[in-house]
């Protein structure tokens, strides 16, 4: 049971009338907040003031008259309409902040600016397949000791030919179809490099052995394009040269490449092969990934995909760059990198990796 402020005596008409007008100044905070949340604009932040704080407002007249109720009544109503006001006058003011900004900057939507979310991830591109390939190859060798050398893709004859023990009319220089910067036929013309070679030769001109370094990059043939063969393609290639390096050396360094990229069960199978700058020469091929050496269309029935050429450097190669062959022997080795995700993924055309379709890259 209520007990009146004003002690035994006052009527309950009074309590009746203080109760309701403090339940009038609870209905209309709750009302004006909840009104000002769907506020959406500056114009209809004006319209709400007027309605809430304005002259004619109901808090206003009951602040006004406060001085017409009973002195026992005051203080509790008037703490009240004051706190009521207070409350609608800051939230006028947070809410007309909020606009504000909109206008300065309409991208943010203030009405449904949460910030406890989390914030929205930027597209991010990511690296290319190709790119990918090159990384991991690297990183093998790395690993072994090799060193990673890059240099340019225009070239000179010399380095691209001569010095790799292909002059001039040898028939070799039909398995690399040359696209020609200096196409009149002078001793030393320059060309777009078709291996990295070249940068062997360069490296071996000004280091001594020992020798460990790869040589990654882009290269260039004349040729028309088909699902096997692209005319700019990349390839990495290795040489070591030491004091009696041989081909033991040769094939565990491969043997152990291999099995780096293709896993510890693949069988690795090295056989004869020719290349003018390496004697012997050898082809390096894995075991199908496909078939696992039972034959298929991918390995044309064989049982077996070639990855890599190698061999032992030849002399004359050594002697040019002035390393004295009867003291040092090397060993070199090549490949195409686009080869490698072709083989891992199943991927039936090299084309795609250059045709820039984000379909066939977001995959990798
Ligand atoms: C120097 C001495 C020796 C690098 C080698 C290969 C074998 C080879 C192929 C890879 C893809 C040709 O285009 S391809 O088909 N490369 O088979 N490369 S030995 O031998 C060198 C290189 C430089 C001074």
């Amino acid at each position: 049971m209520k007990t009146c402020p004003a002690g035994p005596g006052v009527v309950d008409k009074d309590i009746t009338t203080l109760y309701q007008m403090l339940e009038q100044l609870r209905r209309i905070q709750s009302e004006a907040l909840d009104e000002l949340s769907k506020v959406e604009s500056l114009r209809e932040l004006e319209f709400w003031r007027v309605r809430y704080l304005g002259k004619k407002s109901a808090l206003i007249q009951i602040l006004r008259s406060l001085a017409t109720l009973p002195a026992e009544e005051r203080p509790r109503t008037g703490m009240q309409a004051n706190k009521v006001k207070n409350s609608l006058e800051s939230g006028l003011r947070e809410k007309e902040e909020l606009l504000q900004q909109a206008v300065v900057a309409p991208h943010l939507d203030v009405q449904r600016l949460d910030v406890t979310l989390p914030g929205r991830p930027f597209p991010s591109g990511g690296l290319h397949p190709v790119t990918k390939a090159l990384d991991e190859i690297c990183s093998v060798f790395r690993n072994m000791g090799f060193q990673v050398v890059e240099g340019p893709e225009v070239e000179w004859e010399y380095y691209n030919f001569e010095a790799l023990n292909i002059p001039q009319h040898h028939p070799a220089r039909d398995r690399f179809a040359t696209l020609w910067i200096d196409a009149d036929g002078r001793k030393d013309s320059r060309l777009l490099r078709t291996h990295t070679s070249p940068m062997q030769i360069r490296f071996m001109e000004r280091e001594r052995p020992p020798i460990r370094m790869i040589a990654p990059g882009r290269v260039y043939r004349y040729e028309a394009t088909d699902a096997t063969h692209e005319s700019v393609f990349f390839m990495v290639e290795g040489l070591a040269v030491d004091r009696s390096i041989t081909m033991a050396d040769l094939k565990g360094t491969l043997l152990e490449f291999c099995r780096c990229l293709f896993g510890d069960e693949r069988q690795v199978r090295f056989r004869c092969d020719y290349f003018p700058f390496v004697e012997p020469g050898m082809e390096v091929a894995i075991q199908c990934l496909v078939c696992d050496g039972d034959g298929c269309r991918l390995c044309s029935h064989s049982g077996w995909i070639e990855i890599l050429g190698a061999g032992m450097v030849h002399p004359d190669v050594l002697a040019r760059v002035g390393i004295d062959p009867t003291v040092y022997s090397g060993f070199a080795f090549g490949l195409g990198v686009e080869r490698i995700p072709m083989l891992r993924y199943g991927i039936d055309d090299i084309r795609l990796f250059y045709s820039n379709d984000l379909r066939f890259l977001k995959q990798f």
